[in-house]
């Protein structure tokens, strides 16, 4: 019995965990930020980021929902291990966070999840105030931008889904979150090359309202779909599927 439930533990171990090869802790299962580097500072609007050091918000989730999105959205996707990465908080004062890894890179592309709560303000701001969060990767030895996308409060489409309606910073904002998604860079033409990948998260910057994300997956295999990892009693069927085949092997032996 003790080697089927070993056998069983394989199995779901192969199916819960892929490698995230290439990042140093890329899907933070080290339950710590070992690889990573947090910087940030103050956000005064527009390209006003002013540095001035981790503020110390980011933080290693695990499994549970996310309140502001009404409990909604998952911290720790199911196939992703026991551990993502949270940037930056609800909390409002103009923070901003970042994470970031720099590898040298030797694979045809980066793959990674995340998720986004961002506080849309109750009070109009100007589009470069708002909460938001970005995605930038710079290819260091050429000095060059391949891939920057960035998400704000404002600029919204279909993907994202109302979370929860006000607080905790302003009693007539809106919540939005943004459903973990996976996101796919093509780096076959720069292998060899020294990447470096940086995530932001950020509060407005007039200081009332806050945004954050959930990061996880890191790495040179694509991680598991949003919408096509099986449950947890599949896991279990698979478990007893392999468990029933041993059995029945056995019995045919003697
Ligand atoms: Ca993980
Ligand atoms: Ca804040």
């Amino acid at each position: 019995m003790k080697r089927l439930l070993g056998l069983a533990c394989v199995v779901m171990l192969l199916f819960a965990v892929p490698a995230w090869a290439g990042f140093v802790n890329g899907g933070f299962e080290d339950g710590t930020f070992n690889g990573w580097t947090k910087d940030g500072g103050y956000w005064g609007g527009g390209s006003s980021y002013n540095y001035s050091g981790d503020p110390g918000l980011s933080a290693i989730m695990t499994a549970g929902t996310d309140a502001l999105s009404g409990n909604k959205l998952q911290k720790v996707l199911p196939g992703y291990g026991t551990y993502s990465a949270r940037i930056n908080d609800e909390l409002w004062d103009a923070h901003f966070s970042t994470l970031s890894q720099k590898v040298t890179w030797n694979d045809d592309a980066i793959y990674f999840a995340f998720a986004a709560v961002l506080e849309e303000p109750g009070n109009l701001h100007p589009d470069d105030a708002a909460p938001h969060f970005s995605i930038t990767l710079k290819n260091v030895t050429t000095n060059t931008v391949l891939y920057s996308k960035a998400y704000q409060v404002y600029g919204l489409d279909a993907s994202w889904k109302k979370g929860i309606y006000g607080g905790p910073n302003d009693s007539s904002a809106q919540w939005w979150y943004r459903d973990w998604e996976i996101v796919s860079i093509n780096t076959s033409a720069y292998k060899g090359n020294e990447l470096l990948l940086t995530l932001l998260a950020s509060d407005c910057g007039w200081g009332g309202h806050g945004g954050y994300a959930y990061l996880d997956g890191f790495g040179a295999v694509r991680p598991p779909d949003v919408g096509a990892i099986p449950e947890p009693s599949t896991y279990m069927l698979m478990a007893a599927g392999v468990a029933g085949l041993v059995f029945f092997r056995k019995r045919f032996q003697k």
